[in-house]
């Protein structure tokens, strides 16, 4: 290792794959012996086990009674300039630039120039809340002013460079998953439990947002049903959860169909299921398809966003227009009915996920990117 750093990380503790990207990279950074400090306001659910490297600093938002709404943006802000002191941190890398970057910026005002700002961009801070006139300055502003900033996918560059005619330079670093985590797991007596052996079974995995189309999962798994005998496996919950029992029942499914709530160690999931289904309407990178991948499961998904540099179509996978279940269906179908087809792409899924967006290779590159914000080559 070169110097050790001392780093802060702030995300969404809970929330979906820029929370699980952040908390495996402070993980994998403090294996490689940095000292890292995760500032947010609950426990990230990833974190598991005790590392002497890795601490954590919850921020606790004051509820005055004079604040109609309470100031967490402030307490974050001051708990990051208060920990940044106190441990002599070098930088902070934020997750999302609303409001984390914002924070982050506060904080450094506080501490002064020597703590360095490094903000990774997820998406829908870029592809839903810079459409707002009302936030797109302060999303300018928040990006224009980190030491760096790193976005998941080229094509979330691009969104970023047009929504917000941004000429500072932005890292691609592509997220990844701990490949001792996401291998294929041996789940033969647990696939007995959700299908029959000659049954096939597809799964999806989300934070059920509108964004996700889930419905046209349970038209996609409809199609293939009819064909081809098997299951479909949801994991996760989320606004659209209802519409989509609604969907599953109306389509005479609930017999075929497990909801399987959130769910922590997914990777036993994935390995004991035969296709994951994407079909989102926007999705910046689609960590969850990575995780497929890492098991050897392809994806079915559509050409949104940042997918198309995740799947290669026909080769780890099978991409669609947006809305187009009929088509998805039918690569779904072409994949589970050829054994050939199926273990060609489950052997290039594992091989793309294992080198491509290999944790030890991304890990590196985000501390390339410390090292030439703190001028310490
Ligand atoms: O997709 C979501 O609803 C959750 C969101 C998040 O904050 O985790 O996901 C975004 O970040 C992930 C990690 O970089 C990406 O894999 C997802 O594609 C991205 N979601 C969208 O762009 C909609």
């Amino acid at each position: 290792m070169k110097e050790r750093l001392k780093i802060g990380i702030t995300c969404y503790p809970t929330l979906g794959g820029s929370g699980v990207v952040a908390t495996e990279l402070g993980k994998l950074l403090a294996e490689k012996g940095h000292e890292v400090h995760f500032i947010t306001h609950s426990m990230p659910f990833r974190l598991g086990k005790f590392d002497k490297n890795i601490f954590y600093h919850e921020v606790e938002v004051n509820d005055y009674y004079v604040f109609k709404y309470p100031p967490y943006d402030l307490s974050l802000a001051s708990k990051l300039a208060q920990v940044a002191q106190l441990e002599e941190l070098d930088l902070l890398h934020v997750h999302y630039a609303i409001p984390h970057a914002v924070c982050a910026l506060l904080a450094k005002q506080m501490v002064g120039d020597k703590l360095k700002v490094v903000t990774t961009l997820h998406g829908t801070d870029i592809t839903v809340l810079a459409q707002d006139e009302s936030l797109s300055d302060l999303i300018r502003y928040a990006i224009n002013q980190s030491d760096a900033v790193t976005a998941v996918s080229d094509d979330l560059i691009h969104e970023t460079r047009r929504l917000l005619d941004i000429t500072k330079p932005i890292d691609l670093a592509y997220n990844f998953v701990d490949k001792r985590v996401y291998y294929p797991r041996e789940v033969q007596a647990l696939r007995k439990e959700f299908a029959h052996p000659d049954e096939k079974i597809l799964i999806h995995i989300s934070n059920f947002r509108p964004v996700k189309r889930v419905t046209d999962v349970v038209e996609i798994f409809d199609r293939v049903s009819r064909d081809i005998p098997s299951r479909l496996l949801f994991v996760g919950e989320g606004p659209e959860l209802s519409k989509v029992l609604c969907k599953v029942k109306e389509l005479g499914l609930l017999d075929r169909v497990t909801f399987c709530g959130k769910q922590d160690d997914v990777a036993q999931l994935l390995s004991l299921s035969d296709v994951m289904l994407l079909p989102s309407e926007k999705e910046s990178f689609g960590l969850v398809a990575l995780e497929a991948m890492a098991c050897g499961v392809p994806t079915i998904a559509s050409n949104a966003g940042g997918i198309p540099e995740l799947i290669t179509h026909g080769e780890s996978g099978f991409l669609a227009e947006i809305g187009d279940v009929e088509m998805m269906a039918e690569y779904a179908r072409k994949l589970l009915s050829d054994q050939d087809v199926y273990e060609k792409m489950k052997a290039a899924c594992l091989h793309r996920a294992r080198f491509t967006f290999c944790n030890d290779a991304i890990t590196r590159q985000y501390e390339q990117i410390y090292y030439r914000v703190l001028e310490r080559p």
